[in-house]
């Protein structure tokens, strides 16, 4: 029997601590206790041995059974259900981020077409400066016809008939090069995701290798293709973020205050309830009823959304989606889509709070649903703000904890902000690296898992890498833990190596840089791609890295892979369920290096991750002829 999992065990914060304890008295069911009841798990579904793509199963393969269990009813062996389990895993991620940037496209479209006006282009300049990148001739065209353009070309991009996604175009030449030798190309966005889906299917593909390299361009789709579309279209309609103070943790919450969370992922329709929380008829309404004002607050990453381009101020992290309802202080959360759990509905009952959906694509039962369209976005908005003012007269003070005090963050590290305080080139970036001022970039992205204690490897990787001189550009849930342990602050330049330190101080950044949601991971690719064009190398020639410490979900594999297929080595604090398989595992921990430069490693412990991290990028200073 393992060990009982204590408080201080499943999370470091007072925050969480206080309200998981909390919940325990009010007899709430959290995340902790679900795992434990469905611990342990199925050792065959763990190792991705399980299928289920057809009724002559399931199956169950043993490869070490002797022959009885060694095949699935078909002849599947254990290499190939792995990697079917592994490409559709990342298919549905790359999917899930994808799908997002559509929805961004079609809002994009709308306005284009003069179909909303709850929607605008808020970056113009940005919008000339892409539609130019991509080849459309801005000269002559009003703002709503060169949004109608790009969204046309993006529309081709998730299409089939395309030879690859525009933006792939960002890649140095080389990264290019391997694509093509290893059939890795990104084409359509929708296509790789579909053919993986028909590949797998009983008898089709029945090459384990082949359907990893299919995956592989299934995620770079995602990568250069589905996400990256989302962050620069949201970019123009919502702006670019620059630099902005805001605060995270619970704290965030008004005791005297109407409080909303918006939580998922986009940010058309958090974008909306904060433009409706801001108009004085509405906070009237607040006022009306006994509320000293309206705060919204986010989780996940249309939190990270709205903290990158309006400060809005960040509650919490994927752990802390329940026990922010058990504050007993939430009047509403709103979400869109990813990432909500289920239990959240039954946590709201708990208390006085109001869940509502808003996409046709994300129903939860028990919840409110209001489907928010681009012409109706702003109307809706209004209607369910006022639903959170009236819940908050029926919120019982005796419920109410709201526990620590927030802390405070700087976010809005757009690569435009970033080269911008460089004084717009890569040049001083660059420089420093050489000299081995900063040893080199990680970007540390992604989940929590109840598996793992709460941010634990998040913040301390962080540190560590920091410590060596390690720029950090942290995107996903891992921004909530970095600003919860006082990293995204300029102030914790102190914490870093002297020549990490010496930067910061001359910028005036945070040693750790917020650079947006999960979908704003291609940020960073482009980053990778600016740096190494600008050096004339490829993106794995760089000291760069990437991590996923804490991750849970399929967006987060197709993030890995494409990180990987792009040249960028990547550490997971735990492994997929692949390692049924010695081959795939092989392949993932050491035959990727063959074909694209960059593989994974999986650890658990953040020191000894660091280790690796730091091992890879001290490679890759010695292999340009820098200093280790
Ligand atoms: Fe979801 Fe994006 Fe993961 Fe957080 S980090 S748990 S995917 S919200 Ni992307
Ligand atoms: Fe079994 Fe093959 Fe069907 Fe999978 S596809 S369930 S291994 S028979």
């Amino acid at each position: 029997m393992a060990k009982e999992r204590e408080i201080h065990d499943l999370s470091p914060w007072e925050d969480a601590q206080k309200m998981i304890a909390k919940a325990q008295r009010e007899g709430v069911t959290l995340i902790w206790d679900r795992l434990k009841d469905q611990t342990p798990h199925c050792t065959f579904c763990e190792q991705g041995l399980t299928c289920s793509k057809c009724v002559m199963g399931p199956c169950r393969i043993n490869p070490n059974g002797g022959p009885k269990k060694k095949y699935g009813v078909c002849g599947a062996d254990g290499d190939l259900t792995v990697a079917r389990n592994f490409g559709r895993f990342v298919a549905a991620g790359a999917s899930a981020h994808s799908d997002h940037g559509r929805d961004l496209l079609e809002t994009l479209a709308a306005i284009g077409d003069g179909k909303t006006t709850d929607y605008g282009i808020r970056d113009e300049a940005k919008l000339e400066r892409i539609c130019t990148e991509l080849g459309i001739e801005v000269e002559g065209l009003s703002v709503r016809e060169r949004a109608k353009a790009l969204a046309d070309l993006f529309f081709e991009d998730y299409g089939c008939r395309s030879h690859n996604v525009a933006f792939s175009g960002r890649a140095p030449q080389k990264r290019k090069d391997i694509w093509k030798r290893f059939g890795c190309t990104p084409r359509g966005i929708d296509r790789e995701c579909v053919e993986m889906l028909h590949r797998t299917h009983m008898g089709v593909d029945c090459d384990p290798v082949s359907i990893c390299l299919h995956a592989s361009r299934t995620a770079l789709a995602d990568g250069w293709g589905g996400s990256m579309i989302a962050t620069e279209v949201s970019d123009i309609i919502f702006g670019t973020p620059k630099p902005v103070k805001s605060m995270v943790n619970l704290g965030v919450l008004k005791e005297d205050q109407v409080n909303i969370l918006v939580h998922g992922h986009s940010p058309i329709v958090s974008e909306m309830i904060l433009a409706a929380v801001r108009e004085p008829e509405i906070l009237a309404k607040a006022r009306e009823a006994g509320a000293a004002g309206i705060n919204i607050a986010g989780l996940c990453c249309t939190g990270n959304e709205l903290l990158m381009r309006q400060g809005v101020p960040m509650a919490g992290n994927h752990l802390m989606t329940e026990l922010a309802i058990v504050t007993g202080a939430v009047e509403m959360v709103i979400v869109d889509y990813q990432c909500i759990m289920p239990s959240l509905v039954n946590v709201a009952g708990c208390y006085h709070t109001k869940f509502v959906s808003t996409s046709d694509k994300a129903k939860f039962p028990g919840g409110i649903h209001m489907e928010f369209h681009y012409n109706n976005a702003r109307e809706k908005a209004r209607e369910a703000v006022l639903m959170a003012v009236e819940a908050f007269t029926r919120r019982d003070p005796a419920k109410v904890e709201i526990p620590s005090k927030p802390m405070s963050i700087t976010s809005g590290f757009s690569n435009e902000a970033i080269l911008g305080a460089l004084g717009g080139t890569p040049e001083p970036l660059v420089q420093a690296l050489q000299a081995g001022k900063v040893r080199g970039v990680v970007g540390i992205v992604g989940c929590n898992n109840p598996k793992l204690k709460h941010d634990h490897v998040h913040v301390n990787l962080a540190k560590e890498l920091l410590k060596r001189d390690i720029l950090v550009l942290a995107t996903g849930c891992a921004t909530v833990a970095m600003g919860k342990a006082g990293l995204l602050e300029p102030e914790a330049a102190s914490q870093a190596g002297a020549g990490l330190a010496e930067v910061c101080r001359a910028l005036g950044i945070p040693p750790v840089l917020h650079v947006g949601s999960c979908v704003d991971n291609s940020r960073i690719l482009h980053l990778c791609a600016v740096l190494a064009n600008y050096a004339g190398l490829d993106i794995s020639d760089l000291p760069v890295a990437a991590s996923a410490p804490e991750w849970y979900s399929e967006k987060a594999a197709a993030i890995g892979l494409y990180a990987v297929a792009s040249g960028v080595y990547t550490h997971l604090g735990l492994p997929p369920h692949i390692l049924g398989s010695s081959m795939i595992t092989t392949l993932a921990l050491k035959g990727l290096d063959d074909v694209f430069g960059a593989c994974f490693a999986v650890e658990s412990g953040p020191l000894q991750a660091a280790e690796l991290i730091d091992g890879r990028i001290k490679a890759k200073r010695l292999a340009l002829g820098w200093s280790a």
